[in-house]
């Protein structure tokens, strides 16, 4: 039994689309930012670092967006979320998650030039690939998208200046998972700072 504690467009997002894409049923438990819900006792005592994502799995907490990302791959493989016998591709995973989490994620919070610079390295390093790791879509790439979905009206002025990025982003969108997560996300209702 899953169950999954999220907010629209935070974080939680990419645990959200790899629930999609799997097609796991999961109790959906929508947490207010606004509200401050994350900060309430009974949250805190979920998650004592009082941030979404939070996945119960059978009543057993499991929180951060990669270590989630990484359960749900692997408990449904058929869903093909991560290399199967390929250690190199595997930590190549690893690799993008840690820098999508260390490097990526706090990056709009210290400046646009950061927040640029760091877009760069990715669009560097994603180059004219379709997916993130070894020509096969991944938990990786769910990872990347949703920081850039969250940032990218803000990282302007030059259109084009993460071409690699872009088109990232275009399959991303195109991915009935993804449109769905969205979908069910708009409903509930975005509470993002600007
Ligand atoms: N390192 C965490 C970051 C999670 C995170 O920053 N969550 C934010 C939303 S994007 C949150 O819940 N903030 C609520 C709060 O700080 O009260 C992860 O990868 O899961």
């Amino acid at each position: 039994m899953l169950t999954f504690y999220f907010s629209p467009g935070s974080s939680s997002m990419a645990p959200h689309i790899a629930l999609q894409e799997i097609g796991a049923s999961f109790e959906a438990r929508p947490v207010s930012l606004g509200k401050k819900e994350t900060r309430t006792p009974a949250f805190l005592a979920v998650n004592p670092a009082g941030k979404v994502p939070v996945l119960l799995v059978d009543g057993r907490v499991l929180t951060e967006v990669a270590g989630i990302l990484v359960y749900l791959s692997r408990a449904f493989p058929a869903a093909r979320l991560l290399p199967e016998n390929d250690i190199e591709a595997e930590a190549q995973i690893v690799s993008w998650m840690s820098y999508i989490a260390s490097t990526i994620h706090p990056a709009r919070r210290q400046g646009l030039e950061h927040a640029r610079e760091v877009y760069a390295v990715a669009d560097k390093r994603l180059g004219k690939n379709d997916w993130a790791v070894g020509g096969q879509y991944s938990i990786a790439d769910i990872h990347l998208f949703r920081l850039y979905w969250r940032f990218r009206s803000s990282l302007g002025p030059e259109p084009g200046a993460f071409p690699n990025m872009e088109g990232h982003y275009a399959r991303m969108m195109a991915r009935p998972a993804v449109q769905r997560t969205i979908e069910i996300e708009t409903k509930i209702g975005y509470e993002l700072p600007a």
